[in-house]
């Protein structure tokens, strides 16, 4: 076996012990030992031999889990998984990933009614026999049902972020193809949308067959689908498919904008044509002329396209049939967001906490980004397990912040600023007169997130009516394929920012990007300042900002709707006024 097959098992094997209620320290022992092999550059069949470097010298790995790994390596199976598998069918893993169940209801379900797969789950739940068992009951069914959904989209649809980060790998392998003259990614992952279900590459060649060898010996394909003339489809090791064309050179723009869609996008855009008495295609825009001939009027640009339409060129991101044909008509599309327009984050995390970065190398690494301000925002004290902090170890934290402000006075601000919890009772975790120093409070929910609509609601919304809270941050709580959003009234959360003259955050983890882009077009509407942060919790960690970038694009935001692109003078001010309110 080679490292990812060992890898993928020892992962595997984790699954099951979950499932089968193991310690929990064991499982992260064996997770752990699945990334170190998969980390490793050399093939670890190929050291086994070699007696000066057992594998128990790598990190984390015992005598016992070597033992494991040398097995795997040289015989391609472990007993034990073998024996566990036979045991527990692989399809209940399935069941472990739905959020409201987890390993051990998901054991119970499996034991007293034999479910053993999400189709099953479904009809059992639907049925009533899942409610009928003891220690579940309606509720909790209705939010299985809702699990079993996102679990679903999970592991259909791939993440932004790692589906960028394939691409990138996958774009400078398919620029080396002999004959390739032009390469564009088009669809879901153009239009930026948080979560793709296939990847759609188009590559300008007058050679299909020579593009489409190329791909099919991309070390990472694990499956050909199908392969045609022009157009070939595969499965990658990790799950994403990617459908490759082939087009001519002078019809990239045609198909680039044919492909990006969104579906939606392309109805609307052929309805005009046809009133226009044109025709749009993945080949062109064609005047229909009198016979049925038809002569090709647009096709090397997308420009070109949408202007043989009557219409501007409209960005990606907005392609999803909302406002933007209705903006383009009216010479009003919004010039959108971009990365370069950011001035300084204002979520972040350090060592006195759950972060592993200094308060200075956080500011360094933000400067270095031609930033003009940070606002470090730990966790307060309710966040115990992240050392949240208490108002004395907070009160050292500005000192600390007084001080690194004098390095670099007039040029660069950090602002001190803390990410407070909103309690489980309601009421924000730390002391009015501790609030009133701060430049910067986040609030934000961290506990019980179960809590009725009407529970959450009510303890967002006294937060953002506190007269030292900034703002909120992830105001959803979800958490992409493992967490559905708070049940919260967000007409509700929007109306008491707008009363109050409160940001809302889009943070822009990949993992959360919460505010989600609708969201985000609506408080754009409604005037609420939203400001985009990274949450980073290391100096690396500002590179997330890209994906809340997108996001914020998708909603239609321009520099104009986000704080966090004004100058720290501007800034001030508004902070200033927000405190003059009260
Ligand atoms: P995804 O992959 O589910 O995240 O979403 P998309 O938008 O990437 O959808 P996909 O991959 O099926 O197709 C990419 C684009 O190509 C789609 O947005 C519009 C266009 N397209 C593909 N197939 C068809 C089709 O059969 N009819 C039309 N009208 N458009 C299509
Ligand atoms: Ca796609
Ligand atoms: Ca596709
Ligand atoms: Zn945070």
């Amino acid at each position: 076996m080679d490292n990812r097959q060992v890898s993928a098992s020892l992962n595997q094997l984790a699954d099951l012990l979950e499932f089968q209620g193991a310690n929990s320290f064991r499982i992260r022992a064996y997770r752990q030992a699945a990334a170190t092999i998969a980390a490793c550059d050399e093939q670890v069949v190929d050291r086994l031999d070699d007696p000066l470097r057992p594998l128990t010298d790598l990190p984390g790995i015992g005598k016992d889990l070597a033992q494991k790994i040398e097995t795997l390596a040289r015989s391609g199976n472990l007993p034990q998984l073998e024996e566990l598998s036979k045991q527990i069918p692989l399809s209940v893993l399935d069941l472990v990933r739905v959020p409201a169940l987890g390993p051990k209801k998901a054991a119970v379900l499996f034991r007293e009614l034999g479910i053993d797969n999400l189709t099953d789950l479904r009809a059992a739940c639907v049925s009533g026999s899942v409610a009928a068992l003891k220690g579940f009951g309606a509720k909790s069914c209705e939010k299985i049902l809702h699990g079993i959904e996102i679990a679903e989209q999970a592991n259909q649809r791939m993440r932004l972020d790692k589906a960028t980060h394939f691409a990138a790998e996958l774009k400078s392998y398919m620029e080396l193809a002999r004959g390739a003259h032009h390469l564009e990614f088009a669809g879901s992952f153009r239009r930026g949308r948080e979560t793709v279900g296939d990847l759609d590459l188009l590559v300008a060649s007058t050679d299909p067959r020579l593009i489409m060898d190329h791909l099919g010996q991309f070390p990472e394909v694990g499956e050909i689908i199908a392969r045609g003339e022009t157009k070939m489809s595969v499965r990658m090791r990790n799950g994403l498919q990617v459908d490759l064309r082939v087009v001519a050179a002078d019809a990239m723009g045609a198909a680039w904008q044919y492909f990006t869609g969104s579906q939606d996008h392309n109805v609307t855009l052929r309805g005009r044509a046809k009133e226009l008495g044109l025709k749009v295609n993945e080949y062109g825009v064609f005047r229909i002329l009198e016979a049925g001939a038809e002569e090709r009027i647009a096709s090397v640009t997308e420009s070109e396209v949408y202007a043989a339409v009557g219409l501007p060129w409209i960005p990606p991101e907005l392609r999803e049939n909302r406002d933007e044909f209705r903006w383009a008509d009216a010479g009003k599309l919004p010039e959108l967001i971009t990365l370069a327009d950011l001035r300084g984050d204002l979520h972040m995390h350090t060592v006195a906490t759950d972060g592993s970065g200094t308060i200075e190398q956080m500011a360094s690494a933000a400067r270095s980004r031609g930033w003009e301000y940070i606002a470090i925002t730990d966790h307060s004290q309710r966040v115990s397990m992240a050392r949240g902090l208490n108002p004395s170890r907070l009160r050292d934290q500005w000192r600390e912040i007084d001080q690194c402000n004098q390095l670099w006075a007039g040029e660069f601000e950090i602002l001190k600023g803390i990410e407070c919890d909103i309690l489980e009772s309601g009421g924000l975790d730390l002391p009015d007169d501790v609030l009133a120093e701060a430049d910067w409070v986040l609030a934000s929910v961290h506990y019980g997130q179960q809590q009725s609509k009407q529970q959450i609601t009510d303890r967002v919304l006294g937060a953002i009516e506190h007269p030292y809270v900034s703002g909120i941050a992830h105001p959803t709580g979800r958490l992409l394929g493992q967490r559905p959003p708070y049940e919260i009234d967000m007409a509700a959360v929007f109306q008491a920012a707008v009363r109050c003259g409160k940001f809302l955050e889009l943070n822009a983890s990949p993992k959360r990007l919460d505010l989600h882009d609708g969201h985000c077009s609506i408080a754009r509407e409604k005037g609420i300042p939203i400001v985009i942060n990274s949450d980073a919790h290391s100096v690396t960690g500002f590179d997330v900002l890209q994906f809340g970038i997108v996001q914020a694009r998708r909603g239609g935001l321009t520099r104009s709707d986000v704080l966090n692109t004004r100058s720290l003078s501007e800034l001030r001010a508004y902070l200033a006024k927000l405190r003059n309110r009260k």
